[in-house]
């Protein structure tokens, strides 16, 4: 009995902490995991078919995709459960996802009530619908407060690229809080902001994305909207095994949440 996880790249924290979770719960359920990782130069049908050809008997696809992508997957899988983790909401698969906008508006609500107007955004790439959709409901929650984002940086979702997005934004004015996509990026802009001097939270605040394990041990500690990625493992490996019990499995939305660390004053 032997499920196949086909996911994102195990170089990233948030990818490789939720392999973890589901090879834990997977094995405490009696089941064998294979993974297959994504490559930049396949496509994610060839990541699904790695799986396929060790047969495994139904399939988690932590790949980011749109509606179109995992409609082809759901597919190429014939008849055996999928279960999909970073997918467009709308696409019509089932899905095991984190909602965006409770936490988003925690961490606005919050940057708002410490008198900061000048928010900016460091977004994770336009390829990601989780990127997309976590941009969405910054703005959203922004204009609840009647405020547009003070400036919208980019990134790639790795340390590097949050570095290098406030390296170049760092000869302008910087705003006076920072919503980041995710911990890895904000590990990055934190370097960028110290080399120059930049007080964190003295001159400006940060909130992060995901909760990783490690976010708790930034210095200083950072304020972060958390998946509960461990959960998310477990949830998802249950839900995949009641699919494949031939059971009728209810959508399920995880609810995202504020954590309060030292990065927002
Ligand atoms: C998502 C992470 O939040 C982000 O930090 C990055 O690692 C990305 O994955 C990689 O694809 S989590 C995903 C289940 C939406």
């Amino acid at each position: 009995r032997t499920l196949g996880l086909a996911t994102s790249d195990l170089a990233l924290m948030a990818p490789a902490q939720i392999a973890s979770a589901i090879q834990q719960r997977a094995a405490a359920q009696g089941y064998h995991l294979v993974i297959a990782m994504a490559n930049p130069d396949n496509a994610p049908q060839d990541t699904v078919n790695e799986l396929l050809a060790q047969r495994v008997d139904a399939l988690l696809i932590n790949l980011p995709l749109d509606a179109t992508q995992a409609a082809q997957i759901q597919q190429q899988c014939d008849n055996k459960p999928v279960l999909f983790l970073d997918v467009e909401r709308s696409a019509e698969v089932a899905q095991c996802q984190y909602q965006s906008e409770s936490g988003a508006q925690q961490a606005v609500d919050h940057l708002v009530a410490l008198g900061h107007r000048q928010i900016g955004v460091l977004n994770g790439p336009e390829s990601s619908a989780s990127a997309r959709a976590r941009f969405a409901a910054w703005q959203q929650a922004l204009a609840a407060h009647q405020l547009k984002p003070f400036c919208v940086l980019s990134g790639d979702w790795s340390a590097a690229s949050g570095y290098q997005a406030l390296q170049a934004r760092l000869p302008n004015t910087l705003p006076q809080a920072l919503l980041v996509a995710n911990d890895q990026m904000a590990l990055g802009a934190m370097r960028a902001l110290h080399q120059h001097g930049v007080k964190i939270p003295a001159e400006i605040s940060l909130i992060g994305y995901d909760d990783t394990a490690e976010s708790a041990w930034y210095q200083p500690p950072l304020t972060t909207v958390r998946q509960d990625l461990q959960q998310l493992g477990a949830v998802s490996v249950d839900r995949l095994l009641a699919q494949l019990e031939g059971d009728d499995v209810a959508e399920k939305t995880l609810e995202t949440e504020l954590v309060l660390r030292e990065t927002t004053a």
